[in-house]
This record gives structure tokens, C-alpha cells and sequence, in this order.
């Protein structure tokens, strides 16, 4: 069984739309060359623009048709996305030398312009949500939960758990935790980003369940592969370490299939509460959850 095929055509409809958008509009807002090479290179790089579209499916679950100011404010997530990995990768992080199957931006230009790039690509992410025709109270609004999803109380939190616990085995707990912010927190962005543009603060709660469960399946199913797979859904070579702070590793596989499975569950349940009490078709918000296959 794939990917179901509401997404597969959604995907095939927005991705290629992002992807231009992203290849076409970064450059124009870089006054350094190798600079603008180097943000570039990683942008497109490949990718599964996951961020975006799932900002972009909740405009359409709402039918709301995103115009250029949409389009722009729905993939600054990317930007920032793209900065996170640049940094993970450098050596001082993770030292990776492969991202998406090419070499990394620290490998192609040198540490230093690698950590500018990301640089770079974090703060335009904040530019586009500003430069942009949407309501003002949108634009603070979407700046408001960015910076503190993606900053010191969210990603860069999980970041820095995830550096700091290193060598520990953590608790369930302090685990879930770490994923939350490290992954779920940047998910939670991109729907909550689609309900603020499409001002359907109405259904924030729910959209909010929805997205939080997605992020934790993501994680949940990222660390399975990690031990049943030869590559990881990046498709980087996995070297499986028992010392490692996984769902399976802390729970045995087996339980972190059921826990997946009940992560799913959880996120579905949300959307069918939300189509019966809001009116929405939320099949196309429920179709994410095929790319969790097992
Ligand atoms: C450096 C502040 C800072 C944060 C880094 C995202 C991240 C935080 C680290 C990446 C390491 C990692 C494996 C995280 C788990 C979540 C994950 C699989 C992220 C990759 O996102 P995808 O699958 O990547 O959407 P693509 O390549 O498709 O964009």
C-alpha cells in the first residue's frame, strides 16, 4: 500500500509550485553570490516540502485558493526548515557529509558560509511573513507562533536537549519531550500557520490535536526505520546505536508500533470531530497519515 491518492495528486499539484516559488524568489532577496548559491544549493536540494504543504492543505481543507501573499507567507516554513538541517549537519552538530543524497552545504562551502546560509534562510523565513499583502494582524500572528515554535521554546530547545542528553538514556518522558520540540513543534507551525491565514481560529484546538499527533507519529516512525530500514526517511545510511534516544530503543519495537499506531489514531479522531462539528471535509488532512506505512 503507497501514499494515498488524494495526496499523491495534491502533492503533484502544490510541490512543483513550491519548488519554483522557492528556486525563483530566494535568490532576489540575497546581495551576496556565494551566499545566494549556497542558501540556494540547500533549497533545492530536494526535499519533500512537507511543512508547506501541509500549511497549504489547510487552507484548501478550508477552500481557501492561496493567492501570492499565502503562497509566500506558507513557504517561509521551508526557509527555516532548510536552515535547521544546514546547522544539524555542520560539524560542530551532527557532522554529516550527505543530506538528500548530496553532499552537505558545509561539505560544498566550507563551515562558515554553511552557517551563514542558515542563517540567512532563518531570517528570511521571518522576511516572508511579513513582506507580504496578508492582514497585519495575520503577518504578527504568524510571526508570533514561528518565533516560538522554531526559536529557544521550541525547535532550538529539542536541538539543544538533543546535544545536551546525548550520551544519557532518557526518560519516556523527557524523550517525548525532546521530539516535540525538536520535530513536532515546526508541524505544529505549518497547520497552525494554515489556520491563521485562513482565519479559522474556530478550529484551532482541533487542528492544533491533529497537528500535535502527526508530529509525534513523524518522530515515532523516523526512529522504526531507524532499526528496520538500511536508510531513514532522509535516505542517510542508518547505524543503528542502542545508546541512541529511540522509541524502540526505550520501548522495545513492538510497543512503539502500538504507540504509533495509537499517535495515528488520536490524529484521525481530531479531524473526524472537527468534519462533524465544523462542516469540513478533512479527508485530505487525514490522507497524511498514509505515509505511515506499516
Ligand atoms: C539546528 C536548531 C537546529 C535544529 C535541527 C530538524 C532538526 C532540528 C534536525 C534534523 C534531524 C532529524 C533527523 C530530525 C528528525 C525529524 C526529521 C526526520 C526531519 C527531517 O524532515 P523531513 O523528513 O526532511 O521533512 P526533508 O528532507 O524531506 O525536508
Amino acid at each position: 500500500m503507497g501514499v494515498d491518492k488524494q495526496l499523491m495528486d495534491f502533492e503533484a499539484r502544490l510541490r512543483p509550485q513550491i519548488n519554483t516559488f522557492l528556486a525563483q524568489r530566494v535568490p532576489v532577496d540575497v546581495d551576496q553570490a556565494q551566499l545566494a548559491k549556497s542558501m540556494l544549493y540547500s533549497i533545492t536540494a530536494g526535499g519533500k516540502r512537507l511543512r508547506p504543504l501541509l500549511t497549504l492543505a489547510v487552507l484548501e481543507t478550508f477552500q481557501v485558493q492561496p493567492d501570492e501573499a499565502s503562497f509566500k507567507a506558507a513557504s517561509a516554513v521551508e526557509l527555516l526548515h532548510t536552515y535547521s538541517l544546514i546547522h544539524d549537519d555542520l560539524p560542530a552538530m551532527d557532522d554529516d557529509d550527505l543530506r538528500r543524497g548530496l553532499p552537505t552545504n558545509h561539505v560544498k562551502f566550507g563551515a562558515g558560509m554553511a552557517t551563514l546560509a542558515g542563517d540567512g534562510l532563518l531570517t528570511l523565513a521571518f522576511q516572508w511573513l511579513v513582506d507580504n499583502s496578508l492582514p497585519a494582524a495575520t503577518k504578527i500572528e504568524l510571526v508570533d507562533q514561528l518565533s516560538r515554535l522554531a526559536g529557544p521554546s521550541g525547535m532550538v530547545a529539542g536541538q539543544a536537549d538533543d546535544i545536551y542528553y546525548e550520551q544519557h538514556q532518557l526518560a519516556l518522558a523527557h524523550l517525548q519531550k525532546l521530539h516535540r520540540h525538536k520535530t513536532g513543534d515546526l508541524i505544529l507551525y505549518a497547520v497552525r500557520a494554515g489556520g491563521l491565514i485562513a482565519n479559522r481560529s474556530d478550529c484551532q484546538p482541533l487542528l492544533d490535536q491533529f497537528a500535535k499527533s502527526f508530529g509525534l507519529a513523524f518522530q515515532i516512525y523516523d526512529d522504526i526505520l531507524d532499526v528496520t530500514s538500511s536508510a531513514d526517511q532522509l535516505g542517510k545510511p542508518v547505524h543503528q546505536d542502542a545508546n541512541k534516544n529511540t522509541y524502540p530503543n526505550l520501548m522495545g519495537l513492538d510497543r512503539s508500533y502500538q504507540q504509533l499506531a495509537k499517535t495515528i489514531e488520536a490524529g484521525r479522531s481530531a479531524l473526524k470531530q472537527m468534519q462533524a462539528e465544523k462542516n469540513v471535509d478533512t479527508t485530505l488532512l487525514a490522507s497524511f497519515f498514509s505515509y505511515f506505512q506499516f
